[in-house]
């Protein structure tokens, strides 16, 4: 008898279901670095340079360094607002189209080291790292490819200066997060004095790869940004937006930085070769650079909040610039804002109405992928169905009346972007109602909807392969 009582533990684990295996990749999936920087969800942009002291958007490239000087610059400033507004970090204009540098590049003379800020003595891209480091930050760098200063812009000899800077960023600064190269190429510009207009072949001129080669050498846990990525790619407006539909996937080929079909960068594309999910940049004022006469047009914490379901909500990254102003300072209307927009999100999603509650599938994979496994707060641990099934639904009980406004969804990416349709039903009184429905969901789907009441909520999936979920949250 005793002899039994003491193997029952090892009978009753020989009874329950055998562990299976994960289901296999599907598609494209993405890097470690790729995930980390998913996982940031909402990021700063900050436009600070010579147009902020000239009152432009795009300079010349023949303002005088002089002009730069600010009076007040505090980067803990900056960190401490994007801090509160839940940022996970900032990009900076190291450099942008007009040419001037805000560290003092030993390549060119166009930089702070000839400007009366600290006496030339001063380094912003500096300050911003040590600020971001001390108060847990990560940083990124905006390296403008069009240079409207430097003499030999258009000409091969342009692309080992470019990339001399590069390397500078890259090198001195401790870690970057994130390489940002715009899309703009080309045009009129100062040119050291040469006054003219001069066009690249935007495909070919650059050689990107060999650029893309130097980041991943340099930062290998850094993300490229550019039209085409790699790492990430632009969502192909400036509104702030990814589309309702949102495949993080890329027929990445198609593309490069300024290329003409970048429309087709909102949606991604469902039948993509490479993993190169959506960031969404948008101001918070109507321009990218700090105009006082803009200090009443603050975007609207309404409006912020309709950016933050529309990019995050919809498997997006937001990247949500800041204007800093002539002091160097995050003006007090924006800083005020970023305080009430943070508020905000934290409150819309305090209290997980689904966590605990039990919840239920029409298939599960086996030992280690329960549904249970979507309410837990584990980004690691997912509700799977089998490999034949590419449709499955779960039900969520609450027990009683509950009144609901949002719904999150995430996918385990790790193994790809699956999910290409779902439905989300309501249970009240005996009865089953629709509430809504999407198309995919990703990183991240949030949806919100008119506050209502519900005592179970059902969400229907169909996936491209066997359903992946790893966060299923009622708000
Ligand atoms: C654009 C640039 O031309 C703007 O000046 C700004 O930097 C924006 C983020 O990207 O293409």
């Amino acid at each position: 008898m005793k002899n039994l009582l003491l193997s029952l533990p090892f009978l009753l684990f020989a009874c329950a279901k055998p562990p299976v295996p994960p289901p296999a990749p599907f598609g494209p999936v993405p890097s470690e670095a790729q995930l980390n920087w998913q996982q940031m969800e909402f990021n700063a942009f900050v436009h600070f340079n010579m147009n902020t002291f000239t009152n432009q958007e795009w300079g010349t490239g023949a303002e005088p360094p002089k002009l730069f000087n600010p009076t007040a610059l505090d980067c803990r400033q900056w960190v401490q607002v994007c801090k509160e507004a839940g940022m996970g970090g900032i990009i900076l204009t190291a450099k942008h189209h007009d040419g001037f540098c805000l560290w003092p590049s030993e390549f060119t003379e166009h930089s702070v080291k000839n400007s009366p800020w600290k006496d030339g003595k001063g380094d912003m891209v500096r300050e911003l790292a040590d600020a971001c480091r001390e108060q847990g930050l990560k940083m990124g760098v905006y390296l403008s490819p069009w240079d409207r200063n430097h003499a030999g812009y258009g000409k091969t000899a342009y692309l080992d200066y470019f990339r001399n800077q590069l390397k500078e960023l890259l090198t001195k600064y401790g870690d970057i997060f994130e390489v940002w190269f715009d899309g703009a190429n080309g045009g009129t510009g100062y040119y050291g004095g040469a006054n003219e207009t001069r066009t690249v072949d935007r495909q070919n001129y650059y050689d990107w790869p060999t650029t893309q080669q130097i980041v991943k050498e340099l930062q290998p846990n850094a993300v490229i940004f550019s039209d085409a990525g790699p790492g990430c790619r632009w969502v192909g407006n400036e509104e702030g937006f990814a589309g309702e539909t949102n495949w993080s996937t890329l027929r990445r080929d198609e593309f490069y930085p300024g290329s003409p079909n970048y429309q087709e960068l909102t949606t991604g594309h469902a039948d993509g070769t490479h993993w190169v999910p959506a960031e969404c940049d948008v101001s918070i004022r109507p321009g990218w650079y700090y105009h006082p006469e803009q200090d009443t047009a603050v975007k609207s914490l309404e409006k912020l909040t309709d950016i933050y379901y529309n990019s995050v909500g919809r498997n997006g990254l937001l990247l949500l610039n800041l204007p800093v102003d002539a002091r160097g300072l995050v003006n007090e209307a924006d800083a005020q804002r970023l305080k009430e927009l943070g508020k905000a999100i934290r409150a819309d999603f305090a209290n997980d109405l689904a966590k605990g509650k039990p919840i239920t599938a029409t298939d599960e994979r086996g030992r280690g992928f329960e549904a249970k496994n979507a309410l837990d707060e584990n980004r690691n641990t997912y509700w799977a169905t089998g490999d034949s099934i590419l449709s499955a639904s779960v039900e969520i009980d609450f027990g009683k009346k509950t009144a609901i406004s949002r719904l999150v969804l995430q996918e385990y990416i790790r193994l790809g972007q699956r999910v290409s349709a779902f439905r989300v039903f309501v249970f009240n009184n005996e009865k089953w109602e629709p509430l809504a429905s999407g198309t995919t969901v990703g990183y991240k789907r949030i949806l919100r909807f008119e506050k209502q009441e519900a005592e179970k909520v059902k969400i229907e999936f169909d996936g491209r392969a066997a359903l992946c979920i790893s966060t299923i949250g009622v708000y």
